[in-house]
């Protein structure tokens, strides 16, 4: 029989070992530890898991794709970026996970974000593997002929290693509805194809699925009432901090009022905005969705409630609730001490990995609830394969069933979490309990499957 410290021991050995292979890729390292440190209760309990090689091949992936994407800009200057899929695990389905375009993108930071995505869609329960991909490309400023320029020349390498039954990619940061489209369109004209299932995060008139651009947000908000209500408590005049202004904060701020909360930031990398009314989303969506604008003019044309502070943290601002919806890393000790002061119930991660293995700790030990990116924020993909099925189908469902369908999964993937902690001595740990429940479902089908 192994014991715990037998198994730690060897997984410590693996993260070394981890880190020599992969050099130079500081957030894959911090998601494989995250991963991997909270695994050695389980498998110390199920010896098949412990069989040499599993969690080896669990941290490797199957194929990484790394490309040139040339493009001209609109003055016909040549730019070259570099592009990158990295299909992770496929034991459960295709594999299936976004697009990220922004200048911070390079292979580690696309591997964190694939390895993180296999135990979130595990968690879904929809038979969907994990993958992810990108660019370096910066679509800040950029006009929408160029941003069609680039997702063409990128789609004219991507095509050859993705398809509905193979790799569905979808949308991130700095990829919406927009780049979606021209990509759409590229890879249809490539193949002379029309395989809708191939991408997500489409338009709802052309294979797109009702509420997939609100799914993350939302499913982020009902994750945290879920959170609160196993403490007794409910949504009802709490009010929150949001970090972000794109996608997912957008939605998050709109299901949190519609719940009675009071959303009272937005933030991008310019700085934050605070308005003691509450955010006022028609304002907002109009600055980002339809002028892809910058926060500050929303306080510029809010008036007195709402001020814009540059730089600066969002976490600062006092509140029942933190819900971090911009990138990796924007939570640490500091900022989860500011939160633990000002009397913060719950931290739920629309982004992915927003805390700091140190900022996650503390709040822990604080007994602040907190709910980690891959449970809390699977609401998206899961509502990406709910598009795949209706693809598959060749039908659209209703807004209304969508929904109902993603508060079931949150409420399944909540409870998930919150049993599977309980069953390994971590009561109310939901890191824990969304990386065994993820991982035992991932590591059922690799063992089912062979050595591959
Ligand atoms: P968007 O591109 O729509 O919005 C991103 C927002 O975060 C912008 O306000 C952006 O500000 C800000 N931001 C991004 N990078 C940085 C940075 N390095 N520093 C400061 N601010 C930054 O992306 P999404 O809303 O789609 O994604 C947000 C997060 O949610 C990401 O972590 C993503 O991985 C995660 N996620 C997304 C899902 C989806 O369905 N879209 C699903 C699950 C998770 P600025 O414009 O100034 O850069
Ligand atoms: O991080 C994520 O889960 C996403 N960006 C959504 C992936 C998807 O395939 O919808």
């Amino acid at each position: 029989m192994t014991t715990r410290s037998e198994t730690r021991t060897a997984l410590d050995h693996l993260l070394t070992e981890i880190e020599h292979r992969n050099p130079a890729q500081p957030e894959f390292h911090q998601a494989a530890h995250e991963v991997l440190e909270t695994l050695a209760p389980v498998l110390a309990a199920r010896p098949e898991y412990a069989e040499p090689g599993l969690v080896e091949r669990l941290v490797e992936p199957e194929r990484q794709v790394i490309f040139r994407v040339p493009w001209q800009d609109d003055q016909g200057r040549v730019h070259v970026n570099r592009g990158f899929r990295v299909e992770f695990n496929s034991a459960l389905g295709p594999y299936k996970g976004g697009l990220r375009f922004h200048p911070s993108v390079n292979l580690g930071v696309i591997k964190f974000l694939g390895f993180e995505q296999i135990f979130k869609n595990a968690l879904t329960g929809l038979g969907i593997g994990g993958g992810k991909g990108g660019s370096d490309f910066d679509p800040h400023g950029r006009s929408d002929a160029e941003v069609m320029r680039f997702c063409q020349s990128f789609m004219t390498e991507l095509y050859r290693h993705i398809g509905e039954h193979t790799d569905v990619p979808a949308g991130d940061i700095g990829v919406g509805g927009r780049e979606i489209g021209y990509l759409f369109g590229q890879y249809r004209r490539i193949t002379n194809r029309w395989e809708a299932g191939v991408l997500t995060g489409k338009g709802a008139g052309w294979g797109g699925s009702l509420i997939r651009p609100e799914a993350t947000g939302y499913g982020n908000v009902l994750f945290a009432a879920a959170m609160l209500r196993e403490r007794g408590e409910d949504l009802e005049g709490q009010t929150a901090v949001v970090s972000g202004s794109g996608n997912v904060a957008i939605y998050t701020i709109e299901k949190l009022t519609a719940l009675g909360a009071n959303a009272v930031t937005c933030s991008d990398s310019s700085g934050y905005v605070v308005d003691e009314k509450g955010i006022d989303l028609d304002l907002l969506k109009q600055i980002k969705e339809v002028e892809r604008g910058r926060v500050d003019s929303y306080a510029e044309r809010r008036g007195s409630s709402a001020r814009f502070v540059p730089g600066g943290s969002v976490w600062d601002v006092p509140a029942d609730l933190a819900l971090p919806s911009a990138t990796q890393n924007e939570l640490d000790e500091n900022d989860a001490a500011t939160l633990i002061r000002n009397g913060v119930k719950a931290v739920s991660e629309g982004a992915n990995m927003p805390a700091t293995p140190e900022a996650v700790h503390l709040l822990q030990q604080a007994g602040v609830a907190f709910g980690p990116g891959k449970a809390a924020n699977a609401g998206g993909v899961a509502v990406s394969a709910l598009e795949m099925a209706q693809n598959h189908a060749r039908t659209s469902w209703t807004a209304e069933r969508v929904e109902e369908e993603l508060a079931d999964i949150m409420t399944n993937i909540h409870t998930t979490c919150h049993e599977t902690a309980e069953r390994y001595d971590a009561p109310g740990d939901y890191v824990t309990g969304a990386n065994i429940a993820g991982f035992e479902r991932v590591a059922d089908a690799m063992l089912a499957q062979g050595v591959i």
